[in-house]
């Protein structure tokens, strides 16, 4: 569109920018009602494309006069009465309108078949019925040009895709024409519908249709009251009788819709009065946006704390089994059972413990021939501690598995998540990774090289100490391992017991040979390094159910950005009201239809 209300450009500018931001999967987690919050953010972005921006873009476009209703109401009827001319498919089969037909005045043709409004929907001409999911056009100059009549399908028939397709449609419409009748104008579907219009302020007229002449004027009656209680009082309300017709779905005569077809010839006819109705509609439709736009925001907001959620599931899952972890290194339960069989084979003897108080001497010399005998049982002993090791890893990580499935299981946004990730792989989830237990294995070698190398750093420097000369590596490396698998770690003290003596002894072999300082420090190091490399290892696991989360979620911004569109199509909304500037006064329309001999119809100027 060229030159059409330049005045517009700044909400335009609003809307187009709004109109990317929903391109955004705001709502990918089953939190709170997402299916209604889904529907919501599908229909902005409907009546953005289908009819905010267009219109916005050429305010002075034809009129669209959407003429929706139950099935069987007569639309189809009425669409080809008003135009005088067999445009629509009426029938006996309910719903008989599956696609919608437009139909329009020659001169208004362009402004239709271009895919301005309602562009999703691909274009036909021609006779029939149309294919659903498509716009058939039709033009009769029989119909005023400045107002094109739309029939639509049905808004409550047992097929859905008409349902939808009626409410894009009307959402698309700069006005309704609501077709109801003496036997379904108490129908709860309408009513949702016709509340909707109001609160979207959409211009609105109801028909009451087929009306026997008996119920013409109870139902009125009736009916004026309905719409008055439910806030459309002032709603244009026009009835066409019940007539006999000539043959099957013929037209009504000229005289039933006489009242609905002047109405809207004076609609047509007058550009101003087109203008306002647009302007009606239009308006309600952009307030709409500063209460829906946020709202879906909230919503966006929601879902990222739904998706910081369950990373914080599987963060403290995962926390709690490097807590396990820690304690099981700690408590000395590495100490018992085959470690503590290797070890005795390793030193030698279980009478050597309890001397150890006071043979501290004696000691010294067996740590020597211990550490030079070949060939050493602490290939042994290094095995049942790395066996040892990696079962500790091979629990916690199996318990935070099971523990951070359980804990998506119990949120409907995890479970939406497992559910994605297919049955195999969520059965996978809940236990530790099938390469967990290699990984846990070099993780322990990796470790064990890690002690052996501090261990020698550390004898390096005590080199020149003829007692250590003939010091073995990895005799000292493994009593370092057994350290750290102790409460007492050279630091808490003297724990009582068999596993405490094993680690009671160690230390009094390595501060023999340390001094007790350097032991501490060698300890905690060694701790600390084992801890990152399995804390390293509990995240790659923990990275089965986060990754499950990547690009999940709104990102970040999203929400303030919303907010921001929402607001900046509030600032420019005073746009519409601005008059169009002279020169582009009317839709390619060329005068004559627009000459302003017609009175201007009350309508919409009266409307509350
Ligand atoms: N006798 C008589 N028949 C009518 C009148 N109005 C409509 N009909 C018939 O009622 C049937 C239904 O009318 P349609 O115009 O197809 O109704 P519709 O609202 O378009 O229905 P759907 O397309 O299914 O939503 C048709 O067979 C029409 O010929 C009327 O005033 N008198
Ligand atoms: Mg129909």
């Amino acid at each position: 569109m060229t030159g059409h209300m330049a005045g517009n450009n700044g909400l335009l500018a609003a809307l187009e920018t709004l109109r990317r931001q929903l391109d955004h999967d705001l709502f990918p987690l089953a939190i709170g009602d997402v299916a209604s919050h889904r529907r919501a953010l599908k229909e902005l972005r409907g009546q953005l494309d289908d009819y905010l921006l267009p219109r916005v873009a050429a305010m002075d476009a034809p009129l669209l006069a959407v003429v929706g209703g139950s099935t069987g109401a007569g639309k189809s009827t009425l669409v080809n009465s008003l135009a005088c001319a067999d445009v629509a498919e009426p029938g006996v089969l309910r719903p008989t309108t599956l696609a919608p037909t437009l139909v329009a005045n020659p001169a208004d043709e362009a402004w239709f078949t271009r895919q301005n409004v309602l562009p999703g929907l691909s274009r036909t001409t021609g006779r029939g019925r149309g294919e659903p999911g498509t716009l058939r056009i039709v033009t009769a100059d029989t119909l005023p040009p400045g107002l094109a009549l739309l029939d639509a399908p049905d808004i409550d028939s047992v097929v859905t895709a008409n349902r939808e397709i009626a409410a894009q449609l009307l959402a698309a419409a700069d006005l309704w024409l609501f077709v109801t009748t003496a036997a379904r104008y108490a129908d709860e579907v309408p009513w949702g519908f016709l509340r909707s219009a109001r609160e979207r302020s959409t211009a609105l007229a109801v028909v009451l249709d087929r009306v026997p002449p008996e119920a013409l004027e109870p139902v009125t009656a009736h009916l004026t009251r309905l719409l008055d209680a439910n806030g459309l009082a002032g709603t244009p309300l026009f009835s066409v009788p019940e007539v006999a017709l000539p043959e099957e779905n013929a037209r009504l005569p000229e005289e039933a819709v006489r009242a609905v077809r002047g109405w809207l010839a004076e609609i047509a006819a007058d550009a101003h009065t087109r203008a306002q109705v647009v302007r009606r509609t239009l308006s309600g439709a952009l307030d709409s946006i500063a209460t829906r736009v946020p709202a879906l925001a909230d919503e966006a907001d929601r879902q990222r704390a739904g998706v910081a959620d369950l990373l914080l599931s599987v963060e403290s899952a995962y926390g709690a089994a490097m807590a396990t972890f820690d304690d099981g290194i700690r408590d000395g339960s590495l100490l018992r059972g085959e470690v503590l069989t290797r070890w005795q084979d390793f030193i030698g003897t279980g009478d050597l413990m309890r001397s150890l108080e006071s043979r501290i001497g004696w000691l010294r010399e067996r740590i020597v021939s211990v550490f030079m005998g070949t060939p050493p049982p602490d290939t042994r002993l290094k095995v049942a501690l790395e066996t040892g090791v990696e079962s500790l890893i091979r629990s916690a990580a199996d318990a935070a598995a099971e523990r951070a499935l359980e804990a998506w299981s119990g949120m409907p946004a995890g479970r939406d998540v497992i559910e994605r990730a297919g049955a195999v792989a969520a059965g996978r989830l809940g236990r530790a990774s099938s390469t967990l237990p290699d990984r846990a294995a070099s993780t322990v070698r990796g470790w064990q090289a890690y002690v052996l190398d501090l261990v020698a750093k550390e004898g390096a420097e005590k080199r020149t100490t003829a007692r250590l000369a003939s010091f073995s590596l990895n005799g000292a490396g493994l009593l370092l391992m057994l350290l750290v698998f102790s409460s007492t770690g050279g630091l808490t003290g003297i724990e009582v017991g068999i596993a405490g003596g094993t680690s009671v002894l160690s230390q009094k072999l390595l501060e023999a040979v340390f001094g007790d300082q350097a032991v501490r420090t060698l300890t905690q190091a060694a701790r600390e390094n084992l801890q990152e490399r399995v804390r390293a290892l509990l995240e790659e696991e923990a990275g089965r159910f986060t990754s499950l989360l990547d690009g999940v979620g709104p990102p970040e911004e999203i929400s303030a950005d919303l907010r921001r569109a929402a607001q900046a199509v509030r600032d420019y909304r005073g746009d519409i009201d601005r008059p169009a500037p002279a020169a582009a006064a009317s839709w390619e329309v060329d005068a004559p239809a627009a000459g302003g001999a017609a009175p201007a119809p009350s309508y919409p100027v009266d409307m509350p």
